[in-house]
C-alpha cells in the first residue's frame, strides 16, 4: 500500500497542474502552501513553516546526527538489511503550480534514487530518507521548504529547487546555514557562484542550449533568419536567450529577428506569434517554462509557422504533451542525457522508470537521480572515515560538501564530477526531437543522431 501511495501521488499532482495549464490563465502557487511528505513512509505530515525571509539560523551544535542506534547491515540471501537511524537528505522541488509540469519528474527520479541506493547498501548500512518539500513554483515557496529542511527536518543536504529563479532565492539560505545544495536543474549562469555549499548536477545553459541550433542547422542547412522569444520574468529563460542569441549570430552568423518576450504565466501569446509571422522567420527558438512555451508552441502552429522549432531546457519534460498536443511534434531539445546509454547504473536508473511510468526517463528525473547520488556517495565516504552518527549535523553537513566537491561519480548522466566551485563537470551532450503519435495526447523525445 506505501508503494501503491508513493506511486500515485506523482499522477494526481500532474492531474492538478493539467487543470491548471488547460484552465486558469495564472500560476496559482502562493508559496505557503508547502506539505513535507517522504517517499519511503505513508506519513504526510503538514509542515510546520517558519518563515524567516532569508535570515535562517543554523541548528543547534549539540545535536548529533544520527542518534544512538547500532548502525550495522547484515546480508542474506542477496539483499542488504539496513538498520539504524536514518540519513535525512532533502529534496525541494516543484510538487505543484505550473512548475510541477518539471518537478513532477524530479520527485519520480529522486523516488526511484531512494530505493535503487537502499537496495545497494543505503549509506554504509543505514536506510537513506529522503524528506521532500514542496517549492511550488515561485521564490517564496522554495525559502520556505529549504528553511523547513534546514530547521526542522535537519536535513545533511538538499537536492533542489527545480528553477534557477528559485535557486537564485533559496540557495543562499542553505549557503549561510553551510547546508550543502546540489541543482538538480538549475541551468542559468551563476548558479555554483551562489556560494560554497552549493554545486549543481545539471550543465549550464552556455554547455548544453548551443547543441540545439547545431541539430536544426542539420536538419535544414538553408536556415538565415531566427526569431527568439524568452520569458522575461524567469532568471533561466534570461540566460538561456543570451546563449542562444549569442550562437545564432557569433558562432552560426545567422540574421537574429527582433526579440520577443513573454512571462511564465501568459497563456495568449497571439501577439508574439503575430509577429514571429510577420517576420517570415526560418527557425525559432523559445525559452521558456513548460506550460507557457508549450502554449507557445501551439499558438505558432496554429497561426501557420511551419518551420523548425527550438523549445530550450524549459521543455523538457514529457509533460509538455498534453500542452502542446500534437503540435509539440518535431521540437527540437537540447539534451544533458541519454536513456540509451549503456552503464549498469542507468541500465538501472532507465528499468525502474520505464516500470514506473511505461515510457523512457527524460533528462530531469535522470538529473535527479545524480542529485541524489553525488550526495550519497559522498555521505558513504564521510561515514567510513569517521561515522555519521558521531558527528554533529553542523560538521556532518560541513564534511559532506567538502567531499562531495572531490568526488568522481558514474551517474546515469554518465560520469560527472565538479570544479572547485561546484560547476558540473561532464562530457557527453545531446539533442532530441519530440515524435508526437497519431493520438497526439502521447510521443516520444527521439535522440538524434
Ligand atoms: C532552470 C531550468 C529549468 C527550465 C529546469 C526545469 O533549466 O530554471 O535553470
Amino acid at each position: 500500500m506505501r508503494r501503491i501511495v508513493a506511486r500515485l501521488s506523482p499522477l494526481l499532482v500532474i492531474g492538478t497542474w493539467l487543470l491548471m495549464a488547460c484552465g486558469a490563465p495564472t500560476s496559482s502557487t502562493t508559496g505557503t502552501g508547502a506539505t513535507t511528505s517522504s517517499t519511503s513512509s505513508d506519513t504526510t505530515t503538514p509542515a510546520t513553516m517558519t518563515t524567516t525571509g532569508g535570515g535562517a539560523t543554523a541548528s543547534s551544535a549539540t545535536t548529533t546526527e544520527g542518534g544512538t542506534t547500532t548502525n550495522s547491515a547484515t546480508t542474506t540471501g542477496g539483499t542488504t538489511a539496513l538498520s539504524g537511524d536514518p540519513v535525512p537528505l532533502g529534496v525541494a522541488v516543484a510538487e505543484t503550480s505550473n512548475t510541477a509540469a518539471l518537478g513532477q519528474e524530479q520527485v519520480i527520479g529522486v523516488t526511484i534514487a531512494e530505493k535503487y541506493f537502499n537496495d545497494h547498501g543505503g549509506i554504509n548500512g543505514r536506510p537513506l530518507k529522503i524528506i521532500r518539500q514542496d517549492t511550488a513554483g515561485d521564490e517564496n515557496g522554495a525559502i520556505n521548504a529549504f528553511n523547513a529542511l534546514i530547521n526542522q527536518s535537519k536535513v545533511l543536504g538538499i537536492v533542489g529547487p527545480t528553477l534557477s529563479q528559485q535557486a537564485f532565492a533559496a540557495d543562499k539560505i542553505a549557503d549561510t546555514a553551510k547546508v550543502p545544495v546540489v541543482g538538480p536543474s538549475n541551468t542559468a549562469k551563476g548558479i555554483p557562484q551562489i556560494g560554497p555549499y552549493v554545486a549543481r548536477v545539471s550543465a549550464p545553459v552556455a554547455v548544453v542550449a548551443p547543441n540545439a541550433v547545431k541539430a536544426a542547422l542539420k536538419q535544414n542547412p538553408q536556415i538565415k533568419k531566427v526569431a527568439v522569444l524568452f520569458a522575461q520574468n524567469d532568471a533561466f529563460s534570461k540566460s538561456e536567450t543570451g546563449t542562444f542569441q549569442q550562437t545564432i549570430t557569433k558562432t552560426a552568423g545567422l540574421q537574429l529577428l527582433p526579440v520577443q518576450t513573454f512571462q511564465t504565466t501568459d497563456t495568449d501569446f497571439t501577439s508574439q506569434a503575430t509577429s514571429v509571422l510577420n517576420q517570415n522567420p526560418d527557425l525559432v527558438i523559445i525559452s521558456g517554462l513548460a506550460v507557457d512555451g508549450g502554449n507557445l508552441v501551439k499558438q505558432l502552429r496554429e497561426l501557420g509557422y511551419k518551420g523548425l522549432i527550438i523549445g530550450g531546457n524549459g521543455f523538457n519534460t514529457p509533460n509538455i504533451y498534453p500542452v502542446c498536443k500534437a503540435q509539440c511534434d518535431g521540437l527540437l531539445i537540447a539534451q544533458a542525457y541519454s536513456y540509451e546509454l549503456v552503464t549498469p547504473v542507468n541500465t538501472d536508473f532507465r528499468k525502474s522508470y520505464q516500470d514506473l511510468q511505461k515510457r523512457e526517463p527524460g533528462q530531469l528525473a535522470a538529473q535527479a537521480f545524480a542529485g541524489v547520488q553525488v550526495f550519497v556517495e559522498a555521505m558513504r565516504e564521510v561515514d567510513k572515515a569517521t561515522p555519521l552518527k558521531g558527528l554533529s549535523v553542523e560538521a556532518a553537513r560541513t564534511a559532506i560538501n567538502d567531499q562531495l566537491l572531490k568526488g568522481k561519480y558514474q551517474t546515469p548522466l554518465g560520469p560527472i564530477s565538479f570544479t572547485p566551485e561546484g560547476e558540473v563537470i561532464q562530457n557527453d551532450f545531446y539533442v532530441a526531437q519530440v515524435k508526437m503519435n497519431a493520438d497526439g495526447a502521447t510521443g516520444k523525445f527521439v535522440l538524434l543522431k
